[in-house]
């Protein structure tokens, strides 16, 4: 990425509806800083990032809240080792609660002008350094979380997050393309890019910050955005990215369900709360479940075979990866290809 300006901070308009609206249709993004009270998220991540030093991934003997890596478990979504880690990780009670805050309401529903619901699935990233290959690609949110194009992403991080971290990016106005674009195979996280210079009418400048803890990004479905590279010597990025619904709107299937990369039913998960408020809390409103749309992932897939084929580095691991972790679940080409190009798995 050549240059990264920074975003636009709209704590001006908090209290004025009409402009977030205006501003969100117009920019696609709404950034608040101290959206919530840092304490708040400093709380968050003392019990999240404990949870992560239990399960191995942080230097023993050092304060969890640093989030010092351990360099020898480099793990991400895909591997069966991240989602051991990740499902301890996502049984915590108060991660799921996060995305309740009203802080995060209330804001979402002055930027839409309608009353709002976060998706029952919720989304933590843990993000390792000097893993670069495998930072979330360019994409648009609705390949994966499909439902409406009304949705919006609240990415906010659990602590501070500067740039070298690897926070979040997004091009601005770059949602008036006003339709999901083609998505191809990458390596990263969700595994699907788009290339946003294959469209003549998105202006490819990106936009990102400094992002201290208690911050929120905000932006609907079609808008594109990446992460940035987690360039530090040793520390975890901790964050939340979590949908919020209009009531009574579309919601893809998949979306009541916990995070794939957990492995999780809601059983697993709920035994370990002590409340009850939020269990099921989405069977109480008559929003319409679709089906989820396979043809992104579809794509990718054949394009992943050829790739490979080709000798692409990237789509001869992600194929390795697959074969590795979920045998069951691959395709038999996929065996066919490794054995072709006389790779182990
Ligand atoms: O945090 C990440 O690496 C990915 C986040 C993302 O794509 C999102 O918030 O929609
Ligand atoms: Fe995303």
């Amino acid at each position: 990425m050549s240059e990264l300006k920074e975003l636009r901070v709209s704590n001006d308009a908090m209290t004025d509806p009409q402009e977030l609206q205006r501003r969100l249709d117009d920019e696609g993004y709404l950034f608040f800083k101290r959206l919530v009270a840092p304490e708040k998220l400093w709380e968050l991540r003392r019990e999240m990032m404990s949870m992560i030093q239990q399960v191995g991934w942080l230097v023993a003997g050092a304060d969890p809240m640093d989030g010092i890596a351990d360099l020898n478990m480099r793990y991400t979504e895909g591997d069966n080792e991240y989602s051991a880690g990740y499902a301890e990780v996502y049984k915590i009670e108060n991660f799921h609660r996060s995305a309740h805050w009203t802080e995060y309401m209330d804001i979402v529903e002055k930027m839409v002008g309608q009353t709002v619901m976060p998706h029952p699935q919720k989304v933590a990233r843990i993000w390792f350094p000097k893993y670069t290959e495998h930072t979330t690609p360019k994409h648009q949110d609705f390949v994966h979380f499909q439902g409406s194009f009304e949705n919006i992403t609240c990415w906010a991080p659990i602590g501070d997050c500067p740039i070298e971290l690897g926070g979040l990016a997004v091009i601005p106005e770059s949602h008036k393309v006003n339709r999901a674009l083609d998505h191809h195979f990458a390596l990263g996280a969700g595994g699907l890019i788009v290339h946003e210079k294959e469209h003549e009418e998105i202006n490819p400048v990106w936009h990102s910050t400094d992002y201290e803890a208690g911050d929120a990004l905000f932006f609907p479905a079609l808008t594109i955005h990446q992460a940035l590279p987690n360039y530090t010597e040793d520390k975890l990025r901790l964050s939340l990215d979590n949908r919020y619904m209009l009531v009574g709107d579309k919601v893809a299937e998949h979306m009541l369900q916990p995070h794939e990369p957990s492995l999780l039913t809601w059983e697993d998960i709920y035994p370990h709360w002590r409340h009850d408020d939020l269990k099921y809390y989405w069977k109480e409103y008559d929003n319409p479940v679709v089906e989820r749309d396979l043809s992104f992932g579809d794509k990718a897939r054949v394009e992943v075979l050829e790739l490979a084929r080709a000798g692409n580095e990237q789509a001869v691991y992600a194929l390795q990866r697959g074969a590795r972790n979920s045998p069951d679940a691959v395709e038999p080409e996929v065996f066919a290809v490794l054995d072709e190009l006389g790779v182990e798995y």
